[in-house]
């Protein structure tokens, strides 16, 4: 049976990040996609001037009340970038409309490299935390999950008893299922993420080669395959597994390609791989 997954995050027109990633990719993925845009930009937030912004959090409530209306559930729910911090109250609400086993990853886009994205408020770091308790999965980078533990941001990527500290911490503070930590290496010239299970006190990387550069919408693409994957029956290992191959073909193949890195990378290209993968 297909799974039916409520995509919420913004749509940015321009730079394949967040929903332009996401749909994509969980459609091909032989799921039932349904959309709650967060906001609306004519691009992502990072690399352009005078980006214009429009607040959906109005719309979202009444889009969910609609869905209530209709008896719409969902099998899953995947967040991403929020508009505002008021916002999570109607994310919340979206979550009334999740079936009682339903999975719920939350990626608490807010910053990378140690900086917040423009508009991330100390407000929004806050809500997201209430947000995070909810999740069965939570993914941060390590910038995110410093500033959800209120930890100073440390450039510590490589160092393992830091990134355990870290999931053990967030563990404690949010008692999700599964932690996936994103830009993280067991050493240097790698990259991937470490997936760690609070109950097992048990951490498993997922790593390629580390390909200098900053790659807008690389969290959220590696998101989108690791929930698809979920989704499709395999381990969360296994998922950080296929998630990190992808992302690290998609980067490859744009640095290659030498395309402007505001602009995304080209995960289009690797669709039929995914797929393929999929079937396995
Ligand atoms: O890729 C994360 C992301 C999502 N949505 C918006 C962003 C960013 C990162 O810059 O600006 C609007």
């Amino acid at each position: 049976m297909q799974k039916r997954i409520l995509i919420i995050q913004d749509i940015s027109a321009i730079g394949r990040v967040s929903m332009s990633a996401a749909l994509p990719i969980l459609s091909c993925s032989g799921l039932i996609t349904t959309m709650l845009p967060t906001a609306l930009l004519s691009t992502h937030s990072g690399g352009f001037k005078d980006f214009t912004f429009l607040d959906l959090t109005e719309e979202m409530g009444k889009i969910t009340d609609h869905w209530a209306r209709e008896g719409i559930e969902f099998d899953a729910v995947q967040t991403g970038y929020l508009g505002s911090a008021g916002q999570v109250k109607e994310v919340e609400k979206a979550l009334g409309l999740a079936k009682k086993d339903a999975l719920v990853i939350i990626d608490p886009v807010m910053g990378d490299k140690g900086r917040l994205y423009s508009g991330i408020t100390e407000e929004m770091i806050k809500a997201m935390r209430s947000l995070c308790m909810k999740a069965d999965i939570i993914m941060p980078n390590l910038t995110e999950a410093a500033f959800l533990l209120g930890r100073p941001y440390e450039d510590k990527d490589s160092d393992k008893d830091y990134i355990l500290e870290l999931a053990r911490g967030l563990y404690r503070e949010f008692q999700n299922e599964n932690i996936v930590i994103t830009g993280v290496s067991s050493m240097d010239g790698l990259c991937g993420s470490a997936s760690y299970n609070g109950k097992k006190d048990t951490i498993a990387y997922s790593e390629k080669p580390r390909i200098k550069g900053h790659y807008y919408g690389t969290g959220d693409i590696f998101a989108s395959v690791f929930t698809a994957a979920v989704l499709r029956g395999k381990s969360m290992e296994a998922a950080a597994d296929l998630a990190a191959e992808f992302t690290y073909r998609t980067i490859k193949q744009s640095h290659d390609q030498g395309l402007p890195q505001r602009l995304g990378v080209c995960f289009e290209l690797n669709i039929p791989w995914l797929v393929k993968m999929l079937e396995e």
